[in-house]
């Protein structure tokens, strides 16, 4: 499929890349491009080679946010009645596989609320994350004031999205929005391989670490082990747990099947 927004490509026939392409606008997530995104999520989520996927910006914006230009003319009835959000800002939480955001320059609004609905952020030394929409006389809509509070603390997603200022990639990396920071000529590099790695592991069992650790946002710590613990039992019937566990004892590379 042809895209406009968004460059798409494989990397090691196992990890999908989405690159966001919209530089004049600094990839502000317009509906065009959020469902050229969602489609692109959908066809690497259904391609069996395909076991991570990343997305990733511009050096200078991973995303500047949702499209300013479009939302300023939204009525009420628009933003409320159309489908705005639910069209294509929810795809991404549908998608099973495990999703890394690769963010270099501005995540603001929108774009660091898509960030953090990727599963990691691996980030370049030049990144800014920020929740500005206060400035624009409105508030976070696609999980900010949601997200970053479980991923910062209450404190720090207050003085964001009440003040809108930006948080640079050490403050983010300190206050666990970010997994590592790299320099940005490294930030493909090291996406990359750890996306391949992932992508190289038992499918089965990284659909059931990813799905696990999501429940942690969903449930109280008792619901929450016991469903790990149902996953962990049911990996005992795959290949790759054989596999996984032969190949350890006899000192050797595991080569997983993915089934
Ligand atoms: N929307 C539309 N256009 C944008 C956006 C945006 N979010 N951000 C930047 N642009 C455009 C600028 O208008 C400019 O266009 P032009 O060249 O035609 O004038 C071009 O990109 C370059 O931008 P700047 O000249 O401003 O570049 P600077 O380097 O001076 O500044 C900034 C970079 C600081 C990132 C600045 O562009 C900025 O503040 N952008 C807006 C950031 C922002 O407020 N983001 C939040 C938007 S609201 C939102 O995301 C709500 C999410 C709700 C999601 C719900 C989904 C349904």
């Amino acid at each position: 499929m042809a895209y406009q927004f968004i460059d798409v490509r494989t990397e090691g026939e196992v990890v999908g890349v989405i690159t966001l392409n919209r530089p004049k606008a600094l990839n502000a997530l317009s509906n065009d491009l959020m469902d050229e995104l969602g489609a692109a999520l959908r066809a690497f989520e259904a391609d069996e080679r395909i076991g991570c996927m990343i997305i990733t910006g511009s050096e200078k914006a991973f995303a500047a946010g949702a499209d300013i230009a479009v939302m300023a003319k939204y009525s009420f009835a628009d933003a409320y009645g159309g489908d705005f959000i639910t069209r294509n800002w929810e795809v991404i939480r549908s998608i099973r596989k495990p999703v890394i955001a690769a963010v270099s320059g501005f995540a603001l609004g929108g774009g660091c609320e898509l960030a953090m609905m990727c599963d990691f952020i691996i980030a370049a030394d030049n990144a800014k994350f920020g929740q500005p929409e206060i400035k624009l006389g409105v508030i976070p809509g696609a999980g900010g004031t949601q997200r970053l509070p479980r991923a910062v603390g209450k404190s720090k997603a207050m003085d964001l999205a009440l003040t809108g200022r930006m948080m640079n990639a050490e403050e983010a990396e300190r206050a666990g929005l970010v997994s590592r920071v790299v320099p940005y000529d490294k930030l493909m590099d090291e996406t990359l391989g750890a996306a391949l790695q992932i992508a190289n592991f038992g499918r089965l069992a990284v659909l059931a670490a990813k799905e696990s650790v999501n429940r942690a946002f969903e449930s109280g710590l008792s619901d929450g082990v016991m469903f790990e613990r149902r996953l962990f039992h049911s990996l005992f019937a795959t290949a790759d747990q054989k596999e996984g566990m032969d190949a350890f004892l006899g000192k050797r590379e595991a080569k997983f099947t993915h089934r």
